[in-house]
């Protein structure tokens, strides 16, 4: 079966996380990504946070698979030449580079709209124009300036980052569609076009309902945050909200059977509205659905602690996994809480293919990621991380059309680098 981006070649200049994510995704969904790599070391991730020797760590391996490596040293004029090749038979070109690398590299926008006008260029950086626009990011920089840190913990404990690489993957994501949308103005219009994605505004973007809430602030309490119903009153701005729900019907997270020994063996629960009669019933407190104190979700706001604690006291008594399956008999929404071992061991994400486990020939299986987006016409097949220049040769004869005469020229000119050992530790 044919894939929905067939057809599409991307010059992948990404490296650590947010970029290669990108185009990973892109990569799944057909298109022929050739990602470029710095001869010797590649990716700086290929060598960071090893768990086996002399092989390519899982950081590299999940965030680069379906695609094609290539070595080219682009400082050096041969590599110049190369890779000027190279845009001008590409769709897409990304990349993540620290603010100004590629102006210095010689392809600025104007440079390579002038060597193909079909051309897009895609890019991460970690803020958009204003004050921060040359700082470099990582992950946390971006989940702190973006809200996110700020909202997230608990009241009464510092800012927190989240595991959830919002920063990173949430920003490659959001370029993956502007690529995509890019693509599909070209269709009408013939014309490439530069497609941007900041991390801070990325990160803004998915904590929207933080910014909702500090406009509410406002015009008074936010009533559905626990503190209210604490008496502790708001500040200027939005606080930390612990497990809040973040949207209109309560939720937080409980114990469940087996919380002092295992410390994933917890629920979240959601006092959705519409089944308030069926949670009542179920933690066995029938009066409160009548209850004028209780009986409306109004009522209730004053006292979500209180709530909670009383359905803790019946989560106490189930398993996670027993809670879940009582409660849904009723529709209660609720979620156990998933360790990265119950994950990886879940039979259903594999067999929809949103956990994979690949075989590469130097670190044996591993599991990763598959594509979390399903397409009925273009299913995901995924495929291991490319080793370091594993196509540097098929790319210059089948990319390019070099003969061995002009790959031999382009090896011996060092632009390739040599065949060198894989970057130490
Ligand atoms: N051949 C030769 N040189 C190469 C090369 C190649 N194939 N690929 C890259 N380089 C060079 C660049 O030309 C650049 O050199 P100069 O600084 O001399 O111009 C140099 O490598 C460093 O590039 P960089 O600034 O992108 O890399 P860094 O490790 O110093 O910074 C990062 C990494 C991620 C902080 C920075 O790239 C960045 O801020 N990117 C934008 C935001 C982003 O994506 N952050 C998320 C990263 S994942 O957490």
């Amino acid at each position: 079966m044919g894939k929905a981006l067939d057809g599409v070649r991307i010059l992948d200049f990404t490296h650590v996380q947010s970029g290669p994510t990108c185009t990973q995704l892109l990569a799944w969904f057909g298109a022929d990504c050739i990602k470029v790599e710095r001869p010797g070391t590649g990716d700086i991730t290929r060598g960071q946070l090893r768990d086996v020797p002399n092989a390519d760590s899982l950081y590299f391996t999940m965030l680069n698979g379906n695609k094609r490596s290539i070595t080219i040293d682009t400082k050096h004029p041969k590599g110049k030449e190369l890779l000027e090749g190279l845009v001008k038979v590409c769709d897409v070109m990304v990349e993540n580079f620290g603010p100004g690398v590629l102006d210095r590299m010689g392809f600025s926008w104007e440079r390579v709209r002038q060597l193909n006008p079909r051309i897009i260029l895609a890019s991460v950086k970690g803020f958009g124009p204003g004050p921060y626009e040359d700082c470099k990011v990582y992950e946390n920089v971006a989940q702190c300036t973006g809200g996110s840190a700020s909202t997230t913990g608990f009241r009464e404990g510092p800012p927190l980052v989240t595991g959830a690489q919002i920063g990173d993957t949430g920003t490659g994501l959001h370029l993956a569609l502007g690529i995509v949308t890019a693509l599909y103005q070209r269709t009408k219009t013939g014309r490439g076009q530069r497609v941007t994605a900041a991390m801070q505004d990325g990160v803004l973007n998915l904590c929207r309902v933080k910014l909702r809430d500090q406009q509410r602030l406002a015009h008074g309490p936010l009533k559905e945050y626990r503190q209210y119903g604490e008496g502790v009153s708001f500040g200027v701005a939005v606080p930390r909200a612990g497990n809040d729900s973040g949207g209109g019907q309560p939720g937080w997270i409980l114990k469940c059977k087996g919380w002092e020994t295992d410390p994933d063996s917890y629920l979240y629960f959601i006092t959705q509205a519409p089944v308030w009669g069926a949670i009542c019933k179920v933690i066995g407190e029938e009066g409160w659905i009548t209850d004028p104190g209780y009986a409306t979700p109004d009522a209730r706001l004053s006292k979500l602690k209180a709530i909670f604690d009383r359905i803790e006291k019946w989560t106490m008594t189930k398993t996670k996994f027993e809670a879940m399956e009582i409660l849904n008999k009723y529709d209660i929404p609720c979620g156990p809480i998933l360790s990265m071992k119950e994950l990886a061991e879940d039979e259903s994400l594999r067999k929809t293919g949103t956990v994979v486990e690949v075989d590469h020939p130097k670190r044996g299986k591993y599991l990763t990621v598959g594509n979390p987006i399903k397409l009925s016409d273009s299913p995901s097949d995924v495929k291991r991380a490319p080793l370091l220049g594993e196509h540097t040769e098929e790319i210059l004869t089948q990319v390019l059309g070099f003969d061995d005469k002009k790959v031999r020229e382009f090896k011996e000119s060092g632009a390739l680098g040599g065949a060198k050992p894989m970057a130490a530790e």
